[in-house]
């Protein structure tokens, strides 16, 4: 039989009368975010960056602080973060976007601002920026993806890789007793001063996206507290490098990932802290 596409039935339905209803009747439950640049990315498929990216826009599209938000990129795999957010973005060098990010937010204290950092870039060579931003209180929010790995640079072990997990510099398994426990950064965090809100979450099914949303959001809003640092850390999935489909990837966060890292808040403010929402 012919495939040419000029011999294919043309369909008479018209799309304003799809199952009987006109457009204008649907409720639309479900849209892009203004917010975000209307183009292709260039993440794996199944990977979270995407879907965090999308999550922090649709934030700061119900917040309506587009033009008052600012993110710091990192490198890594979402080094090209600033070309899908419709915001001012600024680029780190690697490990460096709480240092960026402290200096843009002490300039313009009124602006929400964000960085945007994997495990390698935040917990290996940028642990101690990190770390003396938040003793330091400096009122940003900090969104920590976790993949477990090196993601760009072809999943070398990070310092978050689990026991047993196999990298291409652990081709055997991670060995805690050569290389030392995974390192559990935001209990870590969590426990300096300036810490205010930490948070642990997924985005591998529709439950925990909408929490992961929740954080995020609630994390936005309490920049206007200038109470201090809030860190919404997402586990993140990487399929390419931990060699899995999408939908395995998913599934090994639940049966693996959150063995080592469980998901739930870690530090919550004090009721008195939130008196004026
Ligand atoms: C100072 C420095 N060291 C190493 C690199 C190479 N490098 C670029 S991205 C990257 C890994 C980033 O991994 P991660 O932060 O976990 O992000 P992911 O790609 O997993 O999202 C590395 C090691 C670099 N660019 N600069
Ligand atoms: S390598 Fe991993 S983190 Fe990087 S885009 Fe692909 S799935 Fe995402
Ligand atoms: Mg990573």
């Amino acid at each position: 039989m012919s495939t040419d596409l000029h011999e294919l039935p043309v369909t008479n339905v018209e799309p304003a009368l799809v199952c009987g209803k006109q457009e204008d009747e649907y409720e639309v439950v479900y849209h892009k975010p203004a917010t975000m640049v209307d183009t292709a990315m260039h993440y794996c498929p199944g990977c979270a960056h995407s879907l965090v990216h999308k999550l922090i826009m649709e934030v700061v599209e119900e917040l309506d602080i587009q033009d008052k938000t600012v993110g710091v990129a990192p490198v890594g795999c979402s080094v090209f973060a600033y070309d899908y957010m419709d915001i001012d973005m600024s680029e780190a060098a690697h490990g460096r976007a709480c240092a960026v990010a402290t200096g843009i937010k002490r300039l313009m204290p009124e602006k929400y601002v964000f960085t945007y950092q994997g495990d390698g870039d935040l917990a290996a060579i940028g642990i101690a920026e990190t770390l003396h931003a938040i003793n330091r209180g400096e009122n940003i929010l900090i969104v920590f993806m976790n993949n477990a790995v090196y993601g760009m640079t072809s999943g070398q072990m990070a310092p978050t890789t689990l026991p047993g997990m196999h990298t291409t510099t652990s081709p055997d398994g991670r060995d805690v007793s050569f290389y030392g426990a995974p390192i559990k950064v935001s209990e870590l965090m969590a426990n300096l001063p300036g810490a205010f809100f930490v948070t642990r979450q997924a985005v591998n099914n529709p439950n925990a996206v909408r929490r992961t949303k929740k954080a995020l959001l609630n994390a936005f809003k309490y920049q206007q507290l200038h109470k201090g640092t809030c860190i919404v850390e997402i586990i993140g999935n990487c399929p390419s490098n931990w060699k899995m489909t999408p939908v395995e990837a998913a599934k090994f966060i639940d049966e693996e990932m959150v063995k080592t890292f469980p998901l739930g808040d870690i530090k919550i403010p004090a009721a008195e802290d939130l008196k004026i929402f």
